[in-house]
């Protein structure tokens, strides 16, 4: 009954919400990083007060409308105090919102220098001296710049940044900045483990629902422009007229904060919705299937970005069931979409049931022939790894050997392989290590950064997309935390430069606090994470030993699967002389994707850095590591170390108790607990069962495990979370 009640309650807090005019609290976590907390320091909240005492704000457009409602909401709430708009641009304003037309011919001349730095979707921020008055002047090429520089200015109040000298010229490096939903027209998610779907298809298009608008101003708040709202996994229902007024609707609402919208493209969708008996691209009926259709899509929706494909991957239709490749698949569809200016993003994440080659190297071997060969609206989307987000993974090599096509970088924002929304793991950290990697293709510094935002080879389309993590839980992401990934990612599809810590701190103080005391622990707490998840998961370049299906948990014991590539044992490879997947010149040859100095340093396991040991090494038990323990030792010592990661992440939470709200400190404390327990769990269901090989004791230093192998190898999870439907 009291459950109820609360239910009851939140429900009724969440609609009050909903209506602009009611000013209320939304639930924990609801607000994301954009709560807009007071201002707390007087001294500041003056200088604020008077930096925005009279505003002038251009607002002749759908964008700009979004923009100054943003501006008058964060002012209101920070400041505590209804900001005070004016009717004409007269220099007696404090604050010049708007773009070069609207602004004072003094204003121009004085602003022109950084104004010509501007580029698309950029915006400026500057402090002018006007005679005898101060004034803050945000402009922009475009509407979506000034709503974008909206969201930086009270971002940077939110962190109690002076204004009072500051000059801000910021352009996004990254031209498409993408989420892809894995979202299935049932509303489950695959792989999703906050809640259901957000599109409520079966209402939609008459019923809109508050949550796709504060979706969407989330998304602009950090410079996300596009979103994919279908699974890869594609259901080509989607693109039947029922279905795409319901896309109507939702791009309709997406439009005002600068968002396009692209959909999952099943190959199949001629047959399965067109009446035709083929898929061939090469098949003028099929074309003409298609162009019709992106006829059809872009009279309702003129500003569609275009089809994002999973084509001949897990069981998913593709131009290979023709005999046809990818290039004749994305070309066809590329062609169709051209005369609108639309894109296809065609995905590299293919591994074939049919070839018994190191999965790790089937996408590189099937697509660097077709470097060059893509129509100029195809975007090559590529994992930032060559399995499958893993904890760690080195770079893909497809980023240094594809410098005619435009490649994507995919990363994953859900946590498929990083204990689902239960662990704190910060994945800006993962991400920032791969855009940091040196892919060497053009001598050092030909970072996988300086491919993706097109820098190295001069690339005219760019772009990063992320998995979402977001559903319908009360806070979005399932775990408070996760809320910084989706942060975090938009940040670095912005500024593929920025450090992961620069981000972990924005984000803390935008969401709970600007206290030092509690912003440099949580921020230490969150940089941790994720070399503990590595540790407690794996460790030294293990990857993919996950009990099957659902990834929850440990299963290096599962080898009875068809395919062996499913295998946890096909990636470890341990028995009784070693451990670890031998892709060396005498393996399965992997390093030679990789171009020199990495090559040879991949391919020795005394150069091979640690972190990638058994990635690309199968070793001795008693191998000698850099820090003289044997392998063995080494493995164990890592699961404990991981553990006492996240015994230490949960100390600093409870050290942290007193800066943030009881509620806030629970939710945290209980998850932390969960991971403390699984991680255990990870480390000891893996050493009982490396150690069946190794049979060595554990090292001093590693708790003994509580339980036995049999146990951990009984544990089933019917029901875990995100589960993909059968695909074969
Ligand atoms: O890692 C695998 C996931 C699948 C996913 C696939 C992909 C959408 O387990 O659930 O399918 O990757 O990226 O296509």
């Amino acid at each position: 009954m009291k459950l109820k009640f609360t239910l009851l309650k939140l429900v009724g807090i969440i609609i009050l919400c909903c209506g602009t005019k009611v000013h209320c609290q939304s639930p924990a976590g609801y607000d994301l990083w954009l709560p807009y907390k007071k201002v707390e320091d007087l001294q500041l909240l003056e200088q604020y007060k008077q930096a925005t005492r009279s505003i002038y704000f251009q607002k002749n457009s759908q964008i700009l409308k979004v923009a100054q409602a943003e501006l008058k909401k964060g002012l209101s709430s920070m400041l505590n105090q209804t900001p005070n708009f004016t009717a004409s641009s007269l220099t007696s304003n404090s604050i010049i919102i708007a773009k070069k037309s609207a602004l004072e011919q003094d204003i121009v001349k004085m602003v022109k220098a950084d104004y010509d730095q501007i580029g698309p979707e950029g915006f400026l921020i500057k402090a002018i001296q006007l005679k005898d008055k101060k004034v803050l002047v945000l402009t922009a090429k475009e509407d979506i710049g000034i709503l974008y520089g909206v969201f930086r200015l009270l971002r940077l109040m939110q962190s109690h940044k002076t204004l009072n000298s500051i000059n801000l010229v910021d352009t996004p490096k990254i031209a498409l900045r993408l989420l892809n939903h894995w979202d299935n027209l049932d509303r489950t998610v695959e792989r999703g483990y906050a809640g259901f779907s957000l599109w409520n298809w079966q209402k939609l298009p008459e019923y809109i629902d508050q949550r796709y608008i504060d979706y969407a101003r989330a998304n602009a708040s950090i410079g996300i422009n596009a979103v994919s709202l279908t699974n890869v996994n594609a259901n080509a229902l989607i693109l039947t007229p029922m279905y795409l007024e319901k896309v109507e609707a939702l791009a309709n609402v997406f439009r005002p904060y600068g968002i396009k919208v692209y959909l999952t493209a099943r190959f199949s969708a001629p047959i399965e919705i067109g009446g035709l008996n083929t898929a061939d691209p090469l098949n003028v009926e099929v074309q003409q299937w298609w162009e019709n259709k992106a006829n059809e899509i872009y009279s309702r929706i003129p500003d569609f970005g275009g089809f994002l494909v999973k084509a001949n991957s897990e069981g998913q239709p593709g131009p290979q069931n023709y005999g046809r490749n990818h290039v004749d698949g994305a070309n066809m569809m590329a062609r169709a979409l051209q005369p609108f200016n639309g894109n296809v993003i065609w995905r590299a994440f293919v591994y074939s049931e049919y070839d018994d080659t190191d999965r790790a190297k089937q996408a590189y071997d099937e697509f660097i022939p077709y470097d060059g060969k893509f129509l100029n609206n195809v975007l090559v989307q590529t994992k930032n790894g060559a399995i499958d987000f893993q904890p760690r993974e080195p770079f893909h090599p497809m980023f240094g050997a594809m410098p005619k096509t435009p490649l994507i970088i995919e990363f994953q924002i859900t946590q498929e392989y990083l204990g689902f929304s239960t662990h704190l793991v910060f994945l800006p950290k993962l991400f920032e290590e791969v855009l940091n990697s040196d892919t060497y293709r053009k001598g050092e510094g030909s970072t996988v950064a300086k491919v993706v935002d097109g820098s190295l080879d001069e690339k005219k389309i760019t772009g990063m997309a992320g998995v979402a993590n977001i559903g319908t839980d009360l806070n979005w992401t399932g775990h408070p935390f996760a809320q910084a990934n989706w942060y975090g990612f938009g940040r670095l599809a912005w500024d593929p430069y920025l450090s992961s810590e620069t981000i972990a701190e924005e984000w803390l103080q935008a969401t709970y606090s600007n206290n030092p005391k509690f912003v440099e622990p949580a921020k230490k707490m969150m940089i941790t994470s994720r070399e503990a998840v590595v540790n407690y998961m794996n460790p030294l370049g293990l990857h993919h030993i996950f009990d099957t299906g659902h990834h929850y948990g440990p299963g290096p014991w599962v080898n009875e699967l068809s395919r062996p590539e499913w295998n946890p044992t096909y990636y470890h490879q341990a028995d009784e002389n070693g451990i670890g997947f031998d892709r060396t010149f005498s393996g399965s040859k992997a390093t030679e994707q990789y171009a020199e100095p990495l090559r040879l340093q991949f391919n020795d396991p005394n150069t091979c850095p640690e972190e990638y040991l058994l990635w690309f090494h199968h070793l001795p038990w008693d191998y000698t590591l850099k820090n003289d323990r044997t392998l063995w030792e080494g493995i164990a010592l890592k699961y404990q170390e991981g553990v006492d990661q996240v015994a230490f992440m949960s100390n600093t939470w409870d050290n942290l108790k007193t800066y943030i709200s009881k509620e806030q400190y629970e939710e945290v404390r209980m998850l932390l607990e969960i991971q403390l327990k699984e991680a255990k769990w990870w480390r000891d269901a893996c050493l009982l069962y490396f150690q069946t090989y190794s049979k060595k004791e554990l090292p001093e230093g590693v708790e003994k495990p509580t339980q036995t192998l049999e146990y951990f190898k009984s544990l089933k999870f019917p029901f875990a979370p995100g589960i993909r439907p059968k695909w074969d």
